[in-house]
């Protein structure tokens, strides 16, 4: 929206990043520029920013995704989204904790976690699929897709179309680029072959861009990675948000801050006691509760935490 009496300034979103550039495209016109950025300028897709004598202004986010990856770096996913499209599939299978990581850390940075099935034209889909919905029906959204042969993919369309802008997370070689052809076929995304000795994709997207889509929404294309440490999750926001245990808390706990380990009175011990929650996953929650728990101690990682609560 240009400003009255001021035509120097334009507002735009970041529809790509290049590490020292972004294509920003004009919020007046729809009309795209690149603007040079210094490296690690701190932009992510999706920011909302002002163009002034091609200088970046950042604008305010409304909401910002981040991650830690194995050796403690946090990095933005993306900003002002409001959906994280998890993308999975039997080959290559996503790493142990993948899932459930990201939909804890979706849930407790405000956005809303769904699950992408994708390849469901593979053999090893059927047993996939079935050993997963069990398990986050109750939790989130689940589209099983194929970019390959196109199923099902007028569902993510029309979810998208509700006005959602999401971004596309997950190992690579899931097919995260492949579904985006297929939803614009204009687009044309390089897409990888998946290495026949380790089953896995060689990292063929770079570069996070964001898609407008046909029937309304947006959608971002991300570069494939494995690691979803939770750098913005709180104890207490783990105990609440692990995909799982929402039926069992609706009941709450003895303690107000119960960490479901061994309280008294804790209702996810109950449930794990009474079966309704399996044992798989009660372990898989205390290994995020220790990484939780340790992150918290981190000095380095503090400072983002008080940020994030003052906002
Ligand atoms: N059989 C089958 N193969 C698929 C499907 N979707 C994608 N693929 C294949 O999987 C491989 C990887 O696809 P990409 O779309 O590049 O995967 P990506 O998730 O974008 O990978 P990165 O960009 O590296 O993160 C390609 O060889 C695709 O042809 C599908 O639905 N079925
Ligand atoms: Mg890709």
């Amino acid at each position: 929206m240009k400003k009255e009496n001021d035509n120097s300034k334009r507002e735009g979103v970041i529809v790509a990043h290049y590490g020292v550039a972004v294509d920003v495209q004009y919020t007046d016109d729809s009309s795209r520029a690149m603007v040079r950025v210094k490296r690690n300028s701190g932009h992510v897709v999706g920011d909302a920013v002002l163009i002034e004598d091609d200088t970046l202004i950042r604008l305010e986010r409304r909401s910002e995704l981040a991650r830690m990856d194995a050796r403690g770096g946090v990095h933005i996913v993306g900003a002002n989204l409001d959906i994280l499209c998890i993308v999975v599939t039997c080959e290559p299978l996503p790493p142990p904790g993948f899932i459930d990581r990201a939909i804890v850390a979706a849930r407790a940075s405000g956005h809303t976690p769904v699950l992408v099935l994708n390849k469901s034209d593979l053999a090893c889909f059927k047993n996939y699929e079935e050993s997963i919905r069990p398990l986050y029906r109750n939790s989130l959204e689940i589209f099983s897709v194929s970019a390959e042969k196109s199923d099902n993919l007028d569902e993510l369309k029309h979810f998208f179309a509700k006005g959602h802008r999401g971004i596309f997370v997950g190992s690579t070689g899931v097919g995260k680029s492949s579904i985006l052809n297929k939803l614009l076929p204009e687009i044309n995304l390089a897409t990888g072959e998946i290495s026949e000795s380790k089953k896995r994709g060689r990292h063929t997207t770079t570069v996070s861009t964001l898609h407008l889509l046909e029937d309304g929404g947006e959608l971002v294309d991300s570069p494939g990675f494995n690691d979803f440490g939770l750098v913005d999750t709180s104890v207490a926001e783990l105990t609440v948000y692990f995909p799982g245990f929402e039926k069992a808390t609706e009941t709450p706990c003895k303690f107000r801050d119960c960490k479901h380990r061994n309280e008294p009175g804790c209702s996810v011990i109950e449930a794990l006691n009474a079966g309704t929650i399996n044992q798989a996953r009660y372990n898989t929650y205390l290994q995020i509760l220790e990484e939780v728990e340790t992150i918290d101690q981190e000095p380095k990682y503090r400072e983002r935490r008080n940020r994030r609560k003052k906002n």
